[in-house]
């Protein structure tokens, strides 16, 4: 049986992928959930850029069910500008060892490799680089020296020109030979493949119909040629836009993102469905309810395949 069948065939996604001490991997899809320390991301802009109300806010999707608390401090919404270094380090180390400290599993959301560096030593576990490596060369070194896992996400460039790279022929053909090269590049700097999660990398250069596309190819993605074993894949459509276009009104109006949680919790049982290792959302509460009652269909279906 080749890799993209097991993948496809139920085989659990969370059977592959980086051992996470503490978490659940391996029994269901684990969920993230988000804290933007910025003044301008997509959906909560602003909302946590106060240290004790990050803090406060993490330590809540934390007691909804989170699994994993993802904390950054440059928001990568279509259009930002980056921000300097050092306001991304002030901005996101305190929370991440704050959380740490109170005992939650914290991912650091960050392309620079010195924010990476500087987050673990505070108490992260896990890097969440929405560039794949691309934007600071030195970040797959850190990430090997660190032995943690490491999120590669599929990326064509900042945010500044978020959709003039999104052209594409077959896009989970193009997504997943690029993230191929990824691989190629951060196991050759160090990186264990044990320790990688792919990302298809929704809305970064890409457009809705390739958002799509990806979604329904999620198994193309996670198997990567000269690779015996599928990557775990995590999904992250929380609130993006696609899902607002989806949902527009009668007057053409996408539906605003304060209104497409919904629409994110029902992505999340698709995912989990698809075979998912772990989704990223902003609203976690009904997102946990979805993982759960998802991978709890998707248990009986695999115990019926057996
Ligand atoms: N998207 C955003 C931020 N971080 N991380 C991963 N792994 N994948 C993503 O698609 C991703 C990410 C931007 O979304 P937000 O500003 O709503 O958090």
């Amino acid at each position: 049986m080749t890799a993209a069948a097991q993948y496809s065939e139920g085989r659990p996604a969370s059977a592959t992928g980086p051992r996470l001490p503490g978490l659940p991997a391996g029994q269901r899809c684990l969920l993230m959930g988000v804290v933007n320390v910025t003044p301008d991301s997509f959906s909560d802009g602003g909302s946590w850029l106060d240290p004790d109300k990050a803090i406060a806010h993490g330590l809540e999707l934390v007691s909804q069910g989170a699994d994993i608390v993802d904390v950054g401090g440059e928001s990568t919404r279509p259009g930002a500008q980056r921000v300097p270094m050092r306001e991304e380090l002030s901005r996101a180390l305190p929370v991440v060892s704050a959380l740490a400290s109170a005992g939650s599993f914290v991912s650091i959301d960050t392309m620079r490799a010195e924010v990476a560096s500087r987050a673990l030593e505070a108490g992260a576990r896990m890097v969440n680089d929405v560039s794949g490596g691309l934007a600071d060369p030195d970040m797959p070194s850190v990430v090997a020296a660190a032995d943690v896992p490491y999120i590669v996400v599929h990326w064509r460039g900042h945010s500044a020109d978020m959709y003039g790279p999104a052209v594409y022929t077959d896009v989970v053909a193009e997504v997943r030979e690029e993230l191929g090269q990824r691989l190629d590049a951060i196991t050759a700097a160090g990186v264990s493949p044990s320790n990688v999660i792919l990302d298809p990398g929704l809305g970064f250069a890409k457009l809705p119909e390739h958002n799509w596309k990806l979604l329904a190819g999620l198994d193309r993605i996670a198997c990567q040629p000269g690779y015996a074993e599928p990557f775990p894949v995590l999904v992250a459509a929380s609130r993006k836009g696609f899902l607002g276009k989806l949902l527009a009104g009668a007057d053409g109006q996408p539906r605003p993102f304060t209104r497409s949680d919904d629409a994110t919790v029902a992505l999340t049982a698709l995912a989990v469905a698809a075979g998912a290792w772990c989704v990223r959302v902003h609203a976690v509460a009904g997102n946990m309810d979805a993982v759960r009652v998802a991978a709890r269909w998707r248990q009986e279906t695999m115990a019926g395949a057996r």
